[in-house]
């Protein structure tokens, strides 16, 4: 008998390989602005194709419960490169900006001998730092001829963004130092509103229709008054600039919620198709280049979105489709392909995934945990069982969105909306009425029955408050 397991063994050589410095791996990191998981085929998609995207999921792991914790663009982006939740990083909201100073994975492994690169959209108010090079947009930036920003030059391009930011990253990757491994964030704009395709799209689905969401004619009945009163609906609070057209003046409620999907979802996923595209384009370029074989490739998006379902765009609420967030990683040799892992994974356990296979010891202050042994197939027996969530902002002008926090676990999710802008910068909206949900997201996953005014489910609400008193205060959060 060996003195070691095989797998042990495999570590040790591994070890050995890192400190000889050879084989720290690239990251290329590629997210999306919310880009649900249920429009992309690798997750079963009903809707769409991503044939590139899926090259991830085939060669590599899909994570079929991976959560964001707070699901809104800017909170979400400075918990993936802190690793911490946003009362830790202090990113609470929107208009929130990252402390230049204040540490991430970037600067970790910048440290480590990695030449960083940030290409595309940012959106967290400051300049990037710990990036040897970053080219990025102003804010949320536009689909057409759009700005970008450098540390030294502010320059307009020709053409369409999602292109455009494939080929900066192509650039960069073509003039790095091939002698230093890289860590790359690609970070596109699409598919965020408003939804402008590229014109080799702008006829993809013409003549067809794209199937409804079951609970695309939702009226709420039973959920929270501050959930069912959220200005997010298809149709009814989508503004010209979302569809493009002037809106029929004899079309209301469902018939007007029906009409504006097929406009609304088309769109949105003839967005989604450009960036497929670039996901090929970044994989064939390590393909020619024989960079495949060490090169983590990632491909997630900041958040999920509602496509309709509940009647919704958007996403901020934590019930599943705005929660949940998609991630293939592909990486040969260590990720067996086609594995699909069902453990919780949060956006705050990026940063410690990338730094443990850099060899670099994640700092004290990063919440999150390496995931790497989940992603190779020995999930930790100690590995999280439920999440804990929060949203800051509180029923601002754009969607009337209440401010919450709820845990989930793999058969239940409370959500309290306790109704104050606590934690907002700039703002001061009138309070709303406090109120609970508990859904059964295992027999009941599109959210659709609010089991917390019904007596038969008071203990299990008493012990979910249990464990949401017990998260809470583990991530450091305090009750309202
Ligand atoms: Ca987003």
């Amino acid at each position: 008998m060996l003195p070691y397991t095989r797998r042990e063994l495999l570590g040790l050589l591994g070890s050995a390989a890192l400190a000889k410095g050879r084989s720290q791996p690239n990251i290329l990191y590629i997210m999306a602005d919310d880009h649900a998981a249920h429009a992309i085929s690798a997750y079963g998609s009903r809707i769409n194709q991503t044939p590139n995207i899926d090259r991830l999921a085939h060669s590599g792991v899909r994570l079929a419960n991976c959560f964001c914790t707070n699901s809104i663009c800017t909170p979400s982006r400075a918990a993936i490169l802190t690793g911490q939740y946003s009362h830790k990083n202090g990113v609470y909201t929107l208009d929130d900006r990252l402390d230049p100073k204040r540490n991430h994975v970037a600067k970790e492994l910048q440290s480590a001998g990695y030449q960083t690169a940030m290409i595309g959209k940012w959106h967290l108010a400051s300049d990037p730092t710990g990036f040897d090079y970053w080219n990025i947009l102003p804010g949320q930036g536009v689909y057409h001829d759009p700005v970008f920003l450098t540390s030294v030059s502010r320059r307009q391009y020709t053409g369409y963004c999602t292109d455009l930011i494939g080929d900066f990253t192509l650039d960069w990757l073509k003039q790095r130092d091939p002698k230093k491994p890289f860590f790359a964030m690609c970070h596109h704009k699409a598919p965020h509103r408003p939804w402008e395709p590229s014109a080799k799209y702008k006829d993809l689905f013409a003549g067809r229709d794209i199937p409804e969401p079951d609970n695309l004619f939702d009226h709420y009945e039973g959920r929270a008054r501050s959930v069912a009163a959220v200005t997010m609906k298809v149709g009814e609070d989508m503004n010209k600039a979302d569809i493009k057209r002037d809106f029929p003046p004899d079309l209301k409620g469902d018939a007007l919620r029906k009409w504006a999907y097929q406009i609304f979802i088309k769109d949105y996923l003839r967005c989604i198709q450009s960036v497929d595209d670039n996901v090929g384009r970044l994989l064939d370029y390590l393909d020619a280049e024989g960079l495949a074989s060490n090169t983590i490739v990632i491909y997630t998006s900041d958040q999920g979105f509602f496509l309709g379902d509940h009647g919704w765009f958007d996403k901020r609420l934590m019930y599943e489709e705005s929660l949940r967030m998609p991630f293939l990683m592909r990486y040969p040799g260590a990720i067996r392909p086609g594995t699909v892992n069902r453990d919780m994974v949060l956006n705050i356990d990026f940063a410690p995934m990338f730094l443990d296979y850099a060899g670099v010891r994640a700092p004290a202050e990063m919440q999150g945990r390496s995931f790497r042994a989940n992603l190779e197939g020995h999930s930790p027996p100690d590995w999280r069982k439920a999440m804990y969530y929060r949203y800051w902002m509180h029923n601002t002008s754009d969607h009337h969105v209440p401010a919450h926090y709820g845990v989930r676990n793999d058969r239940w999710k409370l959500i309290y909306y306790y109704g104050k802008p606590l934690g907002m910068t700039g703002a001061n909206p009138p309070d709303t009425t406090p109120d609970w949900e508990l859904f059964d997201v295992r027999h009941d996953p599109r959210e659709m029955h609010n089991l917390y005014h019904d007596p038969k489910y008071t203990r299990v609400v008493a012990q979910m408050k249990l464990l949401l008193d017990k998260l809470q205060e583990e991530a450091g959060d305090k009750p309202v």
